[in-house]
């Protein structure tokens, strides 16, 4: 461990002004705090809104240009990449860069940009610095106007990327994966889709799609209400007014219910109390909030980086946020102001060479004070005691993921901007007019449900469409438990198909960097079965079920964590043991101990516990 540097910027903002003696009462009051939520919860209290069915029309997508028009196409592949987001952008780049140009990139949106192309609610930004963010800066030689650009600028930046790089030419999109199924003969996927193509590939990249598959509260009556209603990720402008900038004006003579308050209610609230004529907040548990800093980037500084500058920030970010034994930082932030706290508490205790109990007190304590000085800090800016009281925060530091906002608490100082706190009576039912919470019904004219994405279903649920693998053998059948991979790339039955994103993967905070990292990983192998003639790859069953064992182990070494914590996605909504949700049985340790391991597996060159056939 080495000696930590000490927090300069704004000390009465950011350094923790009480001393926490009493963690055992801190820890009574976390877990009861947890007990509230834990009687209505699991995945399965949510409402997914499939592809087809009765929610359906909460999917429609309100930016398409129309239904597809491009006729039904067919074609032999040496790739097929499905999902146009971060993930088919970086695998388009990156085949280009080893020469291959037969591969199509799928997407069901009308455009490249993935998350950014469905999330355009107002006040959309990336909660991650920018620099860290965005991928292929260097290569690009864009700078990003922000610290924390806009969603709009974000998604203009993914069809730069795709201009750029050529990668039109290979999109279908407005176009949708039906099924798949691996022909043993040809060795090749056989993946048919709602427009009626068939394309036959070689390689098969898809991905779990973390943020892709919005879903809506399991509350009665979500399809009675007879006002207006949609998912963040569907906003409907045409209702509001305005753009993701803001501008609601059309909500002026408008009575809106928001429901949820994770990091997108953090974000489209402050737009909505602006311009609604009210807005009532149905908050479950509050995010914690600490103070965003964003600024527009230093010209100079920018151009004055060193070359490599982007990687070299990626891992020393992910390092400061996630490890607490490293007191060198590119980044100050948020996330990493949170960690030299913690590593400043781990060295007063235990000095360079702490105990695992100096170390595992001091990260307690050291949350427990972070979170009063954030609490303290909500007193400071909201000026009703109640409202007040129902945003802080209760639980530890990384439970949720963090917020970081500077209009989000001044809302609530408005007003026609209430808070119901529907931890201990949750609402109770949607009728034709509005919300009840216990025995008082909120009349309301829209209710934008800012509720999330579906996590705790299997791949294939979330998917949409069945993997028929070698000997009929389905990937809804294999996955039912829960994944099994190698490295969260390969299943053995299923050749040559990659899955990408959170699956036996690994922790990260800059999910766009674990997904560069996948997509160069899962091209390095592409381009030497290209190469070398190779027929197929799958994992042995040894390397996979080793992998498993990894990953299970990794998974108890959280279960306390996961286990204390209030309910959420992080901890599968408190159902610690349903192995579907690949975030909380499904992961590795640390982003950059996962990709250190890749990188040297790449570098043994071996494809070691994969079979291969030529
Ligand atoms: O979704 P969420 P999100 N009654 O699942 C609440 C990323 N992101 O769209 O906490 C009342 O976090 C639920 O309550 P609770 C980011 O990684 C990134 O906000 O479960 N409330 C919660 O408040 C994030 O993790 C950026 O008690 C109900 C909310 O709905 C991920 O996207 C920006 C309820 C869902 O929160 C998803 O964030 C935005 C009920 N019955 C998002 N049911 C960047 O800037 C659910 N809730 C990169």
């Amino acid at each position: 461990m080495t000696a930590p540097e000490k927090t300069t910027r704004d000390p009465h903002l950011w350094v923790p002004q009480r001393k926490v003696t009493d963690l055992e009462g801190f820890r009574e009051k976390y877990a009861a705090e947890r007990d509230k939520r834990l009687p209505n919860t699991g995945a399965d209290t949510y409402k997914a809104i499939d592809f087809e069915g009765d929610f359906a029309s909460f999917d429609a997508d309100p930016h398409s240009p129309g239904p597809r028009t491009t006729p039904a196409q067919a074609a032999d592949l040496d790739m097929l990449v499905i999902g146009a987001g971060f993930m088919g952008i970086s695998a388009g780049i990156e085949l280009k860069k080893i020469g291959v140009s037969n591969f199509k990139i799928l997407d069901v949106a009308a455009d490249f940009g993935g998350t950014w192309y469905w999330n355009r609610y107002p006040g959309v930004r990336c909660d991650v610095e920018s620099y860290v963010y965005l991928p292929y800066l260097e290569e690009s030689g864009y700078i990003p106007t922000e610290r924390y650009t806009r969603g709009s600028e974000i998604f203009a930046y993914c069809q730069s990327l795709a201009d750029q790089f050529g990668l039109y030419d290979h999109a279908l999109f407005q176009t949708r994966v039906t099924d798949m199924e691996w022909d043993e003969d040809s060795a090749r996927w056989i993946v048919r889709t709602d427009g009626g193509d068939e394309f036959r590939a070689r390689f098969v990249s898809t991905q779990s799609g973390l943020f892709s598959r919005p879903q809506l509260p399991g509350i009665p009556g979500v399809e009675k209400f007879a006002g207006h209603s949609f998912h963040t990720s569907r906003w409907d402008y045409d209702y509001t007014g305005g753009d993701s900038t803001g501008n609601l004006e059309k909500l002026r003579d408008k009575r809106v219910a928001i429901i949820g308050t994770g990091a997108t209610g953090v974000q489209a609230i402050p737009q909505l109390a602006e311009y609604a004529k009210s807005l009532v907040v149905f908050q479950r548990t509050p995010t914690q909030i600490a103070p965003r800093e964003n600024a527009e980037t230093d010209i100079e500084w920018f151009k004055s980086l060193p070359q490599g500058w982007q990687t070299t920030r990626r891992i020393s970010f992910d390092k400061c946020a996630m490890d607490r034994a490293t007191a060198e930082c590119d980044v100050d932030d948020g996330w990493i102001k949170f960690a030299k706290f913690q590593m400043q508490a781990i060295y007063e205790a235990g000095g360079m060479e702490p105990t695992v109990e100096q170390y595992m007190e001091a990260m307690e304590r050291s949350d427990y004070e972070w979170n009063e000085m954030l609490r303290d800090r909500v007193d400071s800016i909201v000026s009703d005691p109640e409202k007040a009281e129902k945003l802080k925060t209760y639980y530890r530091t990384m439970c949720k993921r963090p917020g970081f906002s500077d209009d989000f608490l001044p809302a609530f100082n408005k007003e026609s901007v209430d808070i119901v706190d529907t931890a201990t009576t949750p609402i109770d039912r949607i009728t034709e007019t509005g919300i009840v919470v216990g025995d008082r019904e909120y009349e309301v004219d829209l209710i934008v449900y800012a509720t999330g994405f579906q996590q705790g279903r299997t791949w294939t649920d979330k998917a949409g469409y069945d993997v028929t693998g070698r000997n009929g053998n389905r990937l809804s059948k294999k996955f039912a438990e829960g994944a099994s991979t190698l490295h969260g790339f390969l299943s053995q039955d299923f050749p040559n198909l990659f899955f990408l994103g959170f699956l036996q993967s690994t922790q990260v905070s800059n999910i766009a960097n674990l997904i560069d990292n996948q997509a160069r990983h899962m091209i390095y192998m592409v381009g030497k079965c290209l190469r070398d003639g190779v027929r197929a790859i799958e994992p042995t069953a040894e390397a996979e079920s080793g992998w498993n064992q990894t990953i299970a182990e990794h998974a108890e070494m959280r279960r306390d964590w996961n286990t204390t914590c209030t309910p959420g996605q992080y901890n599968n909504e408190g159902r610690v043991d349903d192995k579907r949700s690949t975030l909380v049985g499904g992961l590795y340790g640390p982003g950059y101990e996962y990709f250190d391991l890749l990188r040297q597996w790449r570098e043994d060159d071996r494809f070691e516990g994969i079979a291969v056939t030529r």
